[in-house]
């Protein structure tokens, strides 16, 4: 068993591990911190990446950023690691961000529980022993008491097919498995999807190709991002304030950094709304432009309309051709996702670029030199680019062979659409946390990946003081949450927006809830009120 040594002694008995930990981004990594460095209990984790990063190891594509402010696209838990942040712009890079990660595995050595370049293919309970079986590609299975997963919430790739795809001389790349080594230069690009990653690539390709073809499957509302140089000064300040900064944040909805807006656009007057609107869109931000504006965008369907109708003027006045303004202009509701982008628009006035409505002219195939709509209508590529995104929240979940008591599948249980109690549990599936699974918060993710790390190292802490076997959430209480989640998805518009928020992107995915919408605040409350009831809503063993 050379392969699986660790510094740490198991004090589970029996098993090879107490913990066996699936994914070495944000979630992965600060688990193995939690349990490892503060609890000293015996950590084997594993990721399919070559090194740490999760999303943001995958994700190179070119434009790759994150839509988070940089003060706080970050771990909170050390003041130390704080003080030691030091970015240049208003939004990290992708490799900023990938670099931010390597350094928090180095400073807490989390780097040697890993195993990299090695997949979780299935995680079996069994009920004798009491533990998982946890069992890798490489053909090695492993037992440990706990089972944390932090697969991603979008990192099951979308790839849709196509006929005479496999036909197509040129390059198939996906934007969430981005190869190294693409150079995009002179190419003759088609990008399908246009989603926020969609978005990044094409204005970070449409300078550099030697032709660009959009297929835009849903035209979109993308607000400026507003990517700025930040002074030392300024940093300085956020640094000073993190205190304040994360007592804010984790009392907010979306944790993004800025103040939620408590006026209704419903009663503001025209002159009133422009005034805001035109504020945020020269400030920047997609979160900012939903939520910062006014408090009732997501929910009521008057400031959904002003939203909205205030963006498709701004395309209008930005995009010279009218017929293809006309074809950027969403006609459904503000409510898909939150896009923002460096210009997006703006790109569309480029000699270099074709907007393809695939919606009015779908893609009929591939062929060994591009793709042709059905009008006939042919494209020549060198690269078509998928940014098609993921099969989102439960796709990681149903994708494993993942199994709880007598023998029951995640896949199963799901068949109908996700549940999971808290984002982070499911009933018959003892000792294992999900981060960021299904019905969790919907917000900027290190925050609430935090949350759910720190709630769940408390209750494994709880147990081992104990000496408790197994815990796991009632079915009764797992009901409850599901619903109270379907009743507060209902009270936003967001339900009556196809979006993989709800799971409508990938074909025959069921129309089902996948998240919390009642922001990290609320979210914090809710589970720490289980916790220090008791956990009445669980079974222990
Ligand atoms: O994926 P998406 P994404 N034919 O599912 C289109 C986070 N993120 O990777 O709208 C043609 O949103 C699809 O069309 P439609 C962020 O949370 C953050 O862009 O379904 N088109 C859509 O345009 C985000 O929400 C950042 O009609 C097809 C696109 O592909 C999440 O990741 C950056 C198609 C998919 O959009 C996912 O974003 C990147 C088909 N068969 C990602 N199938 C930032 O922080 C799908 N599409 C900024």
């Amino acid at each position: 068993r050379s392969m699986t040594k660790t510094l740490e002694t198991t004090k589970t008995k029996g098993a090879d591990f107490d913990a066996v930990v699936v994914g070495a981004g944000f979630g992965g990594l600060y688990s193995v911190y939690k349990l490892r460095n503060e609890q000293s209990l015996n950590v084997k984790a594993y990721d399919g990446a070559g090194d740490v990063g999760g999303t943001w190891f995958w994700n190179r594509y070119p434009g790759a950023l994150s839509d988070t402010e940089s003060f706080v696209y970050r771990y909170s838990f050390s003041g130390e690691l704080l003080q030691k942040g030091h970015w240049k712009n208003r939004y990290l890079t992708q490799p900023e961000v990938l670099s931010y990660m390597n350094e928090v595995a180095d400073t807490y050595d989390l780097r040697r529980s890993y195993e990299f370049n090695t997949r979780v293919t299935a995680a079996r309970f069994n009920e004798k022993t009491g533990l998982w079986h946890v069992t890798t590609d490489k053909g090695q299975t492993v037992t440990a008491k706990y089972l944390i997963t932090g697969l991603g919430l979008l990192s099951a790739t979308n790839l849709p097919t196509f006929k005479g795809i496999d036909s197509f001389k040129g390059q198939i790349l996906h934007t969430g498995a981005w190869p190294e080594g693409v150079d995009l230069k002179g190419k003759r690009v088609g990008i399908i999807g246009t989603g926020s990653t969609g978005t990044q690539v094409i204005t970070a390709t449409a300078p550099i190709a030697k032709h660009l073809t959009v297929f835009q499957r849903s035209p979109q509302y993308v607000v400026p991002i507003g990517n700025t140089p930040q002074d030392e000064a300024t940093i300085a300040a956020q640094k000073a304030s993190y205190d304040d900064i994360w007592k804010q944040v984790k009392s907010s909805a979306v944790a993004f950094g800025f103040e939620e807006s408590t006026i209704p656009a419903e009663t503001a007057t025209p002159e009133e709304r422009e005034r805001v609107f035109e504020a945020a869109w020269q400030r920047g931000g997609g979160f900012y432009f939903m939520f910062g504006t006014f408090c009732d965008i997501a929910t009521s369907q008057i400031a959904n309309d002003a939203a909205a109708d205030f963006i498709k003027k701004k395309i209008r006045q930005i995009v010279k051709d009218p017929e293809t303004a006309r074809k950027l202009t969403p006609t459904d509701l503000y409510a898909k996702r939150p896009l923002c982008g460096s210009d997006y628009y703006g790109v569309y006035n480029r000699p270099n670029v074709t907007l393809a409505d695939v919606k009015a002219d779908p893609i009929a195939e591939f062929t060994p030199t591009g793709i042709r709509q059905e009008s006939g209508a042919e494209h020549e590529l060198d690269v078509v680019i998928f940014a098609t995104g993921f099969d989102a929240v439960d796709g990681n979940y149903t994708r494993m062979d993942l199994r709880g008591r007598g023998g029951v599948t995640m896949r199963d249980k799901w068949k109908d659409g996700p549940l999971g109690y808290l984002g982070m549990m499911e009933a018959d599936f003892p000792n294992l946390f999900m981060i960021l699974g299904p019905n969790g918060p919907f917000t900027n993710l290190p925050p609430s990946i935090e949350t759910q790390v720190e709630w769940f190292s408390d209750t494994i802490k709880m147990m081992e003081a104990k000496g408790l076997k197994s815990i796991e959430p009632t079915e009764a209480a797992r009901d409850e949450w599901v619903a109270l989640c379907r009743t507060i998805a209902d009270m936003t518009l967001f339900p009556k927006a196809d979006s993989w928020i709800f799971g409508a992107n990938i074909p025959g995915k069921k129309n089902a809830v996948m998240f919390y919408l009642a922001g990290l605040g609320n979210y914090r409350a809710a589970i720490d009120a289980v916790k220090d009831g008791g956990y009445q809503t669980m079974i222990f063993n």
